[in-house]
């Protein structure tokens, strides 16, 4: 019973979720492409063996052509798939953010809580890098003491011409958003948004880098460094401080080279690389999760929920709100 699954989306990171599940993922397999794009949709599609191609999800779903649906367009059309997709009943995985803002994903909520257990996993990948996953081990061991500080750099060579400035925030700090309180074991209290010096060789639309400060529950202060025209590679890394301690994580990995006076590091250069293994993680988990019935295995909607009340303080704050605090709902039954 190898799980059939509709991949709705084949730009960049729907084309390399498809070549993942081809190749690399065990238990499933790509039945469907839906891309409304010809073009883009039979080239990811010649890495699908068997996979039917549809315009909509909708057409997907009328044909009985999947089990389960991987969400992977923009952020801003997640909610007009996540509806047919929920309505049919169908396990979800569904790339990061929920929906671009906190009420649609309260519908979101709502309409998935007519089925009988969640169905959503959200694609905060950043939960399955070995790395994170071992920090946030020594949080929970107390081995150095009690957690203080997180310094965070994200830090991306470039972004395309369809990023805005909001999406520093909706798009990128999203990440942060969601990892940091996992790592800390406490949710997002308040936001603050500080502008260092313009880098003068970003797009003209964007006023970046940004200084993103979050405050946790528990105390813990978090700086955030998020710095989208650099140049000269994609790093994502933390140093998390503690009482009797410091812990870094997301360090230069690559091949090494002395050469001409120099010492070099190969460095990533997109996040398709630099996260490989932990997307290649997170799939595998959450089609284990579905065939098994247990359909999520990772951060549910009720997380991608919190994560868009922070990116609303968060955007807020960037726009001269000072420090904005963000206040949760309880957390209904369904997602305990
Ligand atoms: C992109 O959408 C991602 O999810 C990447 O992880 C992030 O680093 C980048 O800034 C986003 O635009």
């Amino acid at each position: 019973n190898e799980l059939r699954i509709a991949v709705v989306g084949a730009g960049m990171m729907g084309a390399d979720h498809i070549k993942r599940i081809t190749h690399r993922i065990a238990g499933a397999r790509v039945s469907a492409v839906v891309e409304p794009d010809a073009d883009r949709a039979a080239a990811a599609a010649a890495n699908a063996p068997g996979a039917l191609v549809f315009a909509s999800v909708e057409d997907a779903i009328a044909a009985d052509a999947l089990d389960a649906v991987l969400i992977a367009v923009p952020g801003q059309f997640h909610a007009p798939v996540l509806r047919p997709a929920l309505d049919a009943g169908l396990p979800i995985l569904c790339e990061k953010p929920l929906t671009q803002d906190s009420a649609s994903s309260w519908e979101v909520l709502e309409l998935e809580q007519k089925l009988d257990k969640p169905h959503i996993q959200v694609g905060f990948m950043r939960r399955f890098d070995a790395e994170y996953q071992e920090l946030r081990q020594l949080v929970e061991s107390g081995a150095s003491g009690d957690l203080m500080m997180v310094r965070a750099v994200h830090r991306n060579p470039s972004v395309p011409d369809s990023y805005t400035n909001d999406m520093l925030i909706t798009d990128s700090v999203v990440h942060e958003f969601d990892v940091v309180p996992w790592l800390a074991g406490s949710p997002v209290a308040s936001v603050e948004v500080k502008f260092p010096r313009r880098n003068s060789h970003a797009p003209e639309r964007l006023r970046e880098p940004i200084l993103v400060i979050m405050e946790l529950e528990n105390g813990v202060l978090v700086d955030v460094e998020m710095n989208v025209s650099v140049g000269f590679g994609y790093q994502v890394a933390t140093e998390a401080v503690f009482e009797q301690g410091v812990a870094r994580i997301g360090q230069p990995s690559g091949m090494q080279r002395w050469e001409r006076g120099n010492h070099i590091v190969k460095e990533h250069e997109t996040f398709v690389t630099r996260f490989a293994s932990a997307y290649d993680a997170q799939i595998q988990r959450w089609v284990d999760a579905v065939r098994r019935g247990d359909l999520v295995d990772g951060p549910n909607a009720w997380d991608g929920y919190l994560v868009a009340l922070s990116c609303e303080a968060g955007v807020k704050a960037m726009h001269g709100g000072g420090i904005v605090p963000v206040t949760a709902p309880e957390r209904p039954a369904f997602y305990a």
